[in-house]
């Protein structure tokens, strides 16, 4: 004979799940208020206390925690042992678990003592749901009464539930039980002054490390998920919080490039100072160096390449914080392990997976969530809004443009020729700033932009950016377009007698 376990806080909409169960000759157990209003509406109840032989002790904090519901719950239907044990001991075959629990949370918001506040846990409840979850090959749990409806529609149907549906509602009892639980901890954690590392506890306590201090000295921090399982570190101090932000922002940039070439990428404050392609890792390495000069102290560098020793001699010469590499040849390693400080990372980029989600924490105990900015140039969406078309060197050096730029915190400029930035600007409020740094490290640098490309993240809202651009020596521009002023910006172009191409994407990077 199979029975359904109801024991509901909030009791909307339980008469009819229990009528609609209850017609189907499913027995229905049920606590105290619960079975009192079911009883009310004239269908059959049995009382838990009945079944287990012990009333509900110490005003109701003990009601269900009784072996005999649990094991009703959570036998194996197709395990002769569990059928007979069941049999001999008189429990209830338990198919269905209805049940919500004490609204904690709600009281939670009403300023209530400790006391009180504990009296709002909810023990017996939470554990109906863990258990009929667990066993949602049989079971079918129902934690929110939205989800009555689908419930009995299948049960008048079909008799039963089908497979998907406990899948979906066990997913559901187990991700309620988890923020229920976050909820008190995070209470207690409140009311007994506690700072402990992590304090969030919504978000998943498993994989994470702590880390030394977060952005400054004087924030907590540490890193969660599978990071490890990925990057190895092979000698050096640990990464700090700052560290693993850029080489996290280095190993998307190199995601773009493949193995082809060797490319080097060095970044600072979450953007890079310079990037450059070439035949060996120093050659690259060498035009992203020059880019600027002056930046790369205490910078990441990430190579796409297995470090060589030419490019660790130069390396091993300059203060950097970082390096990061698919591996170190042993000649590189013996020769940079004398710096013991140096942080050497290995990490196999093709085998690393992009991030599932971009998630930034906000004020009011919010959070933003998007996916991440993965999407790859269309060139056939590409669009030459120009009088002038570009030359096909022009247009190699757009791409390679267009690749770093989406990597550059926004507002973001960047200069290049076909194989490396020849000035960066990042980060700038307003898009001309970035455009006047970009040209101004240039000079500094002693790079000439002449025949340059130039690649914005988004639109040029005004012509100004692009006038500078062209008057700098810039040739093309590649950007997303979309701007009121886009006409003015193309006339501009063609006033220069520049090419330019919309991508109709744009890379912003806040
Ligand atoms: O205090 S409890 O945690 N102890 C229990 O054993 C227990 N079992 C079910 N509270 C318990 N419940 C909760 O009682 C349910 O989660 C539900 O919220 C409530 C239903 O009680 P009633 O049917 O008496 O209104």
């Amino acid at each position: 004979m199979s029975a359904a376990f109801l024991s509901v806080y909030d009791k909307t909409g339980i008469i009819d799940i229990a009528r609609v169960l209850s017609q189907k000759g499913i027995d229905i157990i049920s606590t105290g208020g619960t079975a009192r209003l079911l009883r009310n509406a004239h269908i059959p109840v049995e009382e838990v206390s009945d079944i287990t032989g012990f009333p509900e002790l110490l005003g109701g904090r003990v009601k269900t925690l009784h072996a005999k519901i649990h094991a009703g719950i959570l036998y194996k239907r197709e395990q002769a042992e569990h059928l007979k044990e069941i049999t001999e001991m008189g429990v209830p075959q338990i198919q269905f678990v209805i049940v919500n629990f004490y609204p904690f949370v709600e009281a939670a918001r009403k300023n209530l003592s400790i006391e009180e506040m504990l009296d709002y846990i909810d023990i017996g409840g939470c554990t109906l749901a863990r258990s009929a979850a667990k066993n949602f090959p049989h079971v079918t749990v129902v934690v929110d009464p939205a989800d009555y409806k689908d419930v009995i529609q299948q049960v008048m149907t079909m008799g039963s539930t089908s497979t998907f549906l406990r899948k979906k509602l066990a997913f559901k009892a187990f991700n309620l039980t988890s923020y229920y639980d976050s909820q008190i901890a995070q209470f207690f954690q409140e009311k007994f002054h506690i700072r402990p590392f992590p304090p969030e506890s919504s978000i998943p306590l498993y994989g994470y490390s702590s880390l030394r201090y977060g952005e400054n000295p004087h924030q907590h921090a540490a890193l969660y998920g599978d990071f490890w399982n990925y990057f190895q570190q092979l000698q050096g101090k640990d990464l700090s919080y700052n560290n693993i932000l850029d080489i996290d922002a280095a190993v998307k940039l190199l995601s773009e490039f493949g193995s082809d070439s060797a490319v080097v990428a060095i970044f600072k404050h979450g953007s890079p100072c310079g990037v450059g392609v070439g035949q060996t890792l120093k050659e690259a390495y060498t035009k992203a160096y020059e880019t600027d000069k002056e930046s790369p102290f205490g910078a990441v560098i990430a190579v796409n390449k297995p470090l060589d020793f030419p490019l660790a001699e130069i390396l091993s010469e300059i203060f950097v914080e970082v390096i990061v590499c698919p591996e170190f040849e042993s000649e590189s390693l013996k020769l940079l392990q004398k710096k013991k400080n140096l942080r050497l990372i290995q990490v196999s980029l093709e085998k690393l997976p992009p991030p599932r989600y971009i998630i930034r924490s906000l004020c009011a105990n919010s959070y933003l969530l998007q996916d991440p900015d993965n999407i790859l140039l269309d060139q056939e969406k590409i669009e030459v809004v120009s009088l002038r078309k570009p030359t096909a060197e022009e247009m190699e050096k757009c791409l390679f443009g267009w690749k770093v730029v989406k990597h550059v915190r926004s507002n973001a400029i960047v200069f290049s020729s076909m194989d490396r930035t020849l000035g960066i600007g990042a980060g700038q409020p307003s898009r001309v700033d970035s455009v006047r740094i970009a040209i101004e490290k240039a000079r500094r640098e002693g790079l000439s932009l002449k025949g340059s490309a130039i690649a914005s993240d988004a639109f040029f809202p005004f012509p100004d950016g692009l006038e500078l651009a062209a008057m700098a020596g810039a040739t093309v521009a590649i950007q997303p377009g979309g701007s009121l002023r886009d006409k003015e910006v193309i006339e501009a172009a063609n006033k220069h007698n520049m090419a330019m191409i919309f991508t109709h994407t744009r890379h912003f990077l806040h």
